[in-house]
């Protein structure tokens, strides 16, 4: 096991492989508020910011594959596309963490039209299998040059992910950077929709994640949310 110590003092650790292991592995909810302050630039570290008295939205760098807080009320998101039955990037890898009963229960997810199980902008949820996080959310994002309006549908897939894991008691989710990969959204304006979407639901959640793979993304996502979350 190695760890890696956070910007704000805290040990990200990376286990190998048992699910109890994995569990928290990204633990970062007992972590003294008051040590989560807010940055411009983080480093790498976990930077919590609250959303209420009792909720936070939490950022940091990372593999979303190896997250979870407590593997029974945590989802993971995967940035999917409208086929639903893998593909690259985080899709990719999160179908590799996962194995091959994900895509057994994507399958499972009936087709809106020929093809399509989950629209641009919609979400669907599944078990998480052999990930440390107890659930899947899918949803598709935009592909930023051919949409018609990219803003709308990519604030539509936070907002429909958010509905569809308050409908199962969701507790903890964490997010990667919808659409800033193959789909090739602009990462600022990609982090304006995000953090705004998020916000309209600050009561609904005990922790919102990002969990980012780059640290330009990720030193993005931290500038926007310190202008978004001043007040
Ligand atoms: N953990 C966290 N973030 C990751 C990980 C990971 N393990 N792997 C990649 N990212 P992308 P999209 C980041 O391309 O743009 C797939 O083929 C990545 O660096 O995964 O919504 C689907 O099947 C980027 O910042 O998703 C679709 O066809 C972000 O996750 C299409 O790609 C999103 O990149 C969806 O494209």
């Amino acid at each position: 096991m190695t760890s890696i110590f956070s910007g704000s003092g805290f040990a990200l650790k990376f286990c190998s492989k048992s699910k109890a292991n994995l569990r928290r592995s990204f633990g970062v909810r007992g972590m003294d508020a008051a040590a989560a302050t807010r940055v411009s630039s983080g480093g790498g570290g976990v930077v919590r910011f609250p959303l209420t008295a009792s909720n936070a939205l939490v950022i940091q760098k990372g593999d979303i594959t190896k997250w979870s807080i407590d593997g029974s009320t945590d989802a993971i998101v995967n940035p999917a596309n409208e086929r639903m039955l893998g593909g690259g990037g985080a899709d990719g890898a999160i179908h590799r963490a996962a194995g091959p009963e994900l895509v057994q229960a994507c399958r499972n997810v009936p087709e809106v039209w020929r093809g399509v199980r989950c629209p641009t902008g919609e979400a669907r949820i599944t078990p998480g299998f052999m990930l440390p996080a107890s659930h899947v959310i899918h949803t598709v994002g935009p592909i930023y040059s051919v949409d018609s309006n990219p803003a709308a549908s990519l604030a539509s897939a936070y907002r429909n992910t958010l509905r569809v894991a308050k409908e199962n008691n969701i507790q903890y989710i964490a997010f990667p950077a919808i659409s800033c990969g193959v789909y090739g959204y602009p990462y600022g304006e990609a982090a304006t929709v995000a953090i705004s979407t998020i916000k309209e639901f600050r009561n609904d959640f005990k922790e919102v994640h990002f969990v980012l793979f780059s640290s330009d993304i990720y030193d993005i996502w931290l500038n926007k949310s310190n202008e978004l979350l001043k007040d």
